[in-house]
């Protein structure tokens, strides 16, 4: 292909790609499968490669595989992001209603109701219609830089349907799958947990390796726009429509009210409603539609004078701790639940609520009978806040977590530097069968009719105890459950033969090989490109891909060293399970440091090492040490006392590292 055939067919694979991935991400209404779509995007990988001029910073291609920052820059907002006065029951709202009127000398509002979305303010430029600046809120003047975070956001489209120059404001959030995805990796891995969604999407966007932002499914909902445009709006309804005409996600169910009843209506639905949504929210947003009113409303020194906020009443109940009950996870990581005297909450009935942990049932107290204040935040599961330590009589017990495992009775152990505790047993018939559970899950297998319930009762029935066995189940053996009709059976045979034809990567991580996620999974099979490879694999060769680590390699040759899973591989290969990487070729540079290529200076006293040392650590991660600043010079790592060199970077807008950044930075 000649440089003008290939310019053109990329120009029509990123309208394509743009097109497709809108229709997945804002619709929800793809028109190609997954399948499909990434073969555009493979061809598109492979032309950006021989063509290298033709790959564009808006590129579908590059939303991920930016470098790790080492701090974010400071930005400034156009117009700043402003925050709004609150509301917390009726009353407040028919005063706003009635300074607004009294403002204004109407006698008829027209508002608009948008959920408040419980997440993180995000501002995003467009220049020309391109994709230019993320930033959080920050003080409201000035924010921080999150371009890079922002961009591995799939809804948000790199390039906008009209070459306009604008901001737009949003709340950036995590569905509480997500959530729950991310905190139950995390409570496996030992790791502490998010306590709330918002928690988790701020910690997310404020990574300063992309790389990780990514790996988190974060989602933007948009309700405000600046620049030329909006001024040719006369509504708030105009602008949300405007917005989503460019592409760009709108919450959908804002509504117009012709006064304040109408909006406590809509109050009340959404009270009620909240936990049907797959994202948290915290209230409702009500603002005056008309522009021309809101210019007379004009703003207080904090916010505007016609918008507020109804914030929902926190949804904490208290209840009874009747029992700790506890469960044996994949790992073997043993985890309680409280079992609560039944309360209604956020108007669903609680009986139990997570605990992740033995050393949070230690740090909150938690005795046995105790009264507790129950937290529940939409669908999550509901998380016990405190202890009412005054309504303690005495006759409450402590707990104790058991030295054996509540499965199969033999001894737990907690593994150093882990808060857990675990069962170790290999033949633990709790792990195998949440093993089978989480070869068959959307993120492993994605065998869709294939539920937990029923996975429990093959096991229960003995007729699957291995993930082999799926691939061996005969429709009788279905039809033999009880309440199990033909149809389900059929679904459930079709879900096992389809997933025969899954890429490795979900093979691998369907697998349960421990500390190997979703992302190390991927990252391997694009790597090996055949399991048969992986297999073969020593910790040197997995260390090479970028991901795995020192734990992750061991921990992978250890399990296929293992003769039950050689047996466990054979008999998946008899049965046609794929056994080879068909996603999308991505180019990686597996063993480059971030660093590597880099120009450094070094300036000033550094505290735990010599310059030298630096220098050293530096050249071994590919980077080049140099000794005056310049503007090829990509880093000034500036100790204590650093003196004319970094007054120079600072001229030449070079990134300066402290040692703490540096040292955070190269031990990645
Ligand atoms: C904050 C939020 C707003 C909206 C939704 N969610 C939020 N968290 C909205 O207007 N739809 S507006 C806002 C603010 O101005 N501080």
């Amino acid at each position: 292909m000649d440089f003008a055939d290939a310019k053109e067919r990329v120009e029509s694979l990123h309208q394509q790609l743009l097109e497709h991935n809108r229709r997945y991400y804002v619709l929800d209404d793809p028109i190609i499968s997954d399948a499909q779509y990434d073969q555009l995007m493979r061809e598109l990988i492979q032309l950006e490669a021989e063509f290298p001029e033709l790959q564009t910073a808006d590129s579908p291609t590059q939303r991920v595989g930016a470098e790790p920052l080492p701090f974010f820059e400071k930005v400034e907002h156009t117009t700043q992001m402003l925050s709004l006065g609150n509301a917390f029951n009726q009353e407040d709202l028919i005063e706003f209603d009635k300074r607004i009127k009294k403002a204004t000398g109407l006698d008829q509002i027209t508002y608009v109701c948008e959920l408040k979305i419980d997440g993180l303010a995000v501002s995003v430029r467009f220049e020309d219609g391109i994709y230019k600046l993320g930033a959080t809120r920050g003080d409201g003047q000035i924010g921080e830089n999150i371009t890079q975070n922002v961009k591995t956001i799939r809804s948000l489209p790199l390039k906008l349907a009209e070459p306009l120059t604008l901001e737009v404001r949003g709340e950036a959030y995590l569905p509480k799958k997500e959530f729950e995805r991310i905190n139950n990796q995390r409570a496996e891995k030992g790791e502490p947990l998010f306590a709330n969604p918002r928690n988790a999407a701020a910690g997310s966007l404020r990574q300063l390796d992309p790389k990780l932002a990514a790996e988190r499914a974060l989602d933007l909902f948009f309700y405000g726009m600046d620049g030329e445009s909006v001024e040719t709006f006369a509504t708030h309804q105009e602008t949300l429509q405007s917005i989503r005409k460019l592409g760009l996600k709108v919450n959908p169910e804002w509504k117009v009210a012709q006064n304040i009843d109408e909006v406590w209506g809509y109050i009340e639905h959404w009270q009620l409603e909240r936990s049907n949504l797959g994202y948290e929210i915290d209230g409702i947003v009500i603002k005056v539609d008309e522009y021309a009113l809101r210019k007379e409303l004009g703003f207080t020194a904090k916010s505007p004078r016609w918008a507020i906020a109804y914030k929902f009443p926190a949804e904490e109940a208290v209840s009874i701790l009747e029992d700790i009950e506890l469960r044996v996870g994949r790992t073997g990581v043993i985890t309680p639940t409280a079992i609560l005297h039944p309360v209604v909450l956020a108007g669903t009935t609680v009986k139990r609520a997570s605990l992740h942990n033995e050393d949070i049932i230690r740090e909150k107290g938690l005795l046995l009978g105790d009264h507790v204040v129950v937290k529940k935040a939409g669908d999550i599961i509901p998380e016990v806040v405190k202890v009412i330590t005054s309504e303690r009589t005495g006759k409450e017990t402590a707990f104790h977590m058991p030295t054996h495992c509540p499965e199969c009775d033999s001894e737990l152990v907690r593994l150093e530097g882990e808060v857990a505790l675990r069962c170790i047993n290999p033949a633990c018939a709790a792990q195998i069968r949440e093993g089978i559970i989480h070869f068959v899950s959307r993120g492993a297998m994605n065998m869709e009719r294939l539920g937990e319930k029923v996975v429990i009762q093959l096991f229960e029935h003995k007729l699957v105890s291995s993930i082999a066995d799926l691939y061996y189940l005969q429709e009788n053996d279905l039809l033999a459950l009880p309440r199990m009709g033909a149809k389900s059976v059929g679904n459930i045979l079709a879900s096992i033969e389809k997933s025969k034809r899954n890429s490795l990567e979900r093979l691998l991580f369907g697998l349960g090989i421990r500390f190997v996620g979703s992302k190390g999974a991927k990252m391997i099979a694009q790597h090996f490109e055949t399991m048969d490879a992986i297999v073969e694999a020593t910790e040197d060769d997995l260390l090479a891909v970028e991901e795995v680590g020192p734990k992750m390699a061991e921990s992978i040759v250890t399990y296929f060293a293992k003769p039950e899973v050689k047996e466990l591989l054979n008999r998946l290969k008899k049965a046609n399970v794929n056994m080879s990487y068909t996603g999308p070729k991505v180019r990686t540079n597996a063993t480059e440091h971030p660093f590597a290529g880099k120009v450094f200076v070094i300036t000033g006293t550094l505290d735990s090492m010599t310059r030298q040392e630096a220098a050293e650590r530096l050249e071994q991660l590919g980077a080049q040490v140099t000794n005056s600043v310049s503007k090829k010079t990509n880093y000034l790592l500036a100790g204590e006392k650093a003196g004319s060199k970094l007054t120079k970077a600072q001229d030449l807008g070079v990134t300066i590292l402290d040692e703490k950044a540096f040292l955070a930075n190269i031990s990645l």
